[in-house]
């Protein structure tokens, strides 16, 4: 999953490539959803998300039930959940 996600396999996700996983789910995210996503998922604020806050994000998730931000529609986390 997380390599999936990681298309230049550097091992972390930066915004470019988030935008690129939303416009593959058929998301109209907006240059501000995506940079609030990485936000949100960035726990140390280097601006990329690494395979542990990847992983943080994912059992945050599975164990609340809930996404992983607001703006994160309903689409995206059915596919999150599906690849996973
Ligand atoms: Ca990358
Ligand atoms: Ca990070």
């Amino acid at each position: 999953m997380f390599e999936l996600l990681d298309k230049d396999g550097g091992g972390t996700l930066d915004a470019g490539e988030l935008c690129k996983v939303m416009t593959e789910l058929d998301i109209d995210a907006s240059k501000e959803e995506i940079e609030q996503v990485l936000r949100d998922l960035d726990k140390d604020g280097n601006g990329e998300i690494d395979f542990d806050e990847f992983l943080y994000a994912m059992s945050t998730l599975q164990h609340e039930g809930i996404p992983l931000t607001l703006c994160l529609n309903d689409p995206f986390m059915t596919q999150m959940l599906v690849l996973k």
